[in-house]
């Protein structure tokens, strides 16, 4: 399938879209939202796929929504279209996702890897929230997982004032989990993909699910949560799998990935 504003191939059990509107620096429009979303429907259907890279160019993962788009609307317009409901689809995709950001990670574009589950940067990466500086404010979570992942300090900082973080701040503060050289960045992301869907895919995505518990839900019902799901892993073939083949000293074949 073939879309206008990304570009979508797989290797392997890996499914990889890079956004791809080069002259707005890959900014969020209405269209590459829809295409991303189609783009992870079929993802998430294809049960060849075990976990999914989504990267821009080496200048912009995303240089956040479109203005041009955005300037045209009023408040009608935003509260009855509700575009930014639209942009969640990526946060409720069930198996993991990586974002492999290098360049701007602007606004929408830095909330957009915030609903990734890790972030692994370049070393040009670029992190922000400069809505403020055009009259906005975060509207796609920016104030809530950035809030979440990176603490209240960090969080003011960057979304009262737009300054812009660069990948070793950003890995410091735990926005993201690793830091490699621009021209590794795509490779080191497939690497860690191919390393996730080796696994058994129902193991993967309960552990996805269980850690996203602890950011929407107080701590006895995220341990009740990660127990059950624990539990219900015995269930499978793959954890029968798992454990025996450690025991017998070799490499495990999951047959659910
Ligand atoms: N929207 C539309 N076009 C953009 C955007 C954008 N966000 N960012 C860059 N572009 C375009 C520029 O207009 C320019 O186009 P043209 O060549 O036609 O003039 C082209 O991309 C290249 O940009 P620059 O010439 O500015 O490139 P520089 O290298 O000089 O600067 C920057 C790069 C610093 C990234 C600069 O482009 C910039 O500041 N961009 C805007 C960043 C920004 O403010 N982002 C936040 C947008 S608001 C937002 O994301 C709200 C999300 C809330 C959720 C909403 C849900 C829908």
């Amino acid at each position: 399938m073939s879309y206008e504003t990304i570009l979508v191939e797989t290797r392997d059990a890996v499914g990889i879209i890079r956004l791809n509107r080069p002259k707005a620096l890959n900014a969020l429009s209405r269209q590459l939202i829809a295409d991303l979303n189609a783009a992870l429907d079929d993802f998430e259907a294809d049960a060849g796929i075990g976990a999914i890279v989504l990267t821009g160019s080496e200048k912009a993962f995303a240089a956040g929504a479109d203005i041009k788009e955005m300037q045209a609307l009023g408040y009608v317009d935003v509260f009855m279209d509700d575009f930014v409901a639209r942009w969640e689809q990526l946060s409720r995709v069930r198996k993991p996702v990586i974002a492999a950001v290098a360049g701007f990670a602007l606004g929408g574009g830095c909330e957009l890897a915030l609903m990734c589950d890790l972030v692994i940067a370049a070393d040009n990466a670029k992190f922000g929230q400069p809505e403020i500086t055009l009259g906005l404010m975060p509207g796609a979570g920016g104030t809530q997982r950035l809030a979440r992942s990176v603490g209240k300090a960090k969080t003011m900082d960057m979304v009262l004032t737009g300054r812009m973080i660069d990948a070793s701040e950003a890995e410091r503060i735990g926005l993201v989990s690793r830091v490699v050289p621009t021209d590794e960045l795509v490779e080191t992301a497939i690497a860690v993909a191919q390393k996730m869907a080796g696994l058994s895919l129902p193991a993967v995505m309960m552990a996805k699910e269980a850690v996203n518990r602890a950011f929407e839900s107080p701590l006895a019902d995220g341990i009740r949560t990660e127990r059950r799901l624990f539990h219900s892993l015995f269930a499978t073939e793959d954890a029968r799998e798992g454990m025996e083949a450690f025991l017998d000293k070799r490499p495990a074949a999951f047959r659910n990935r």
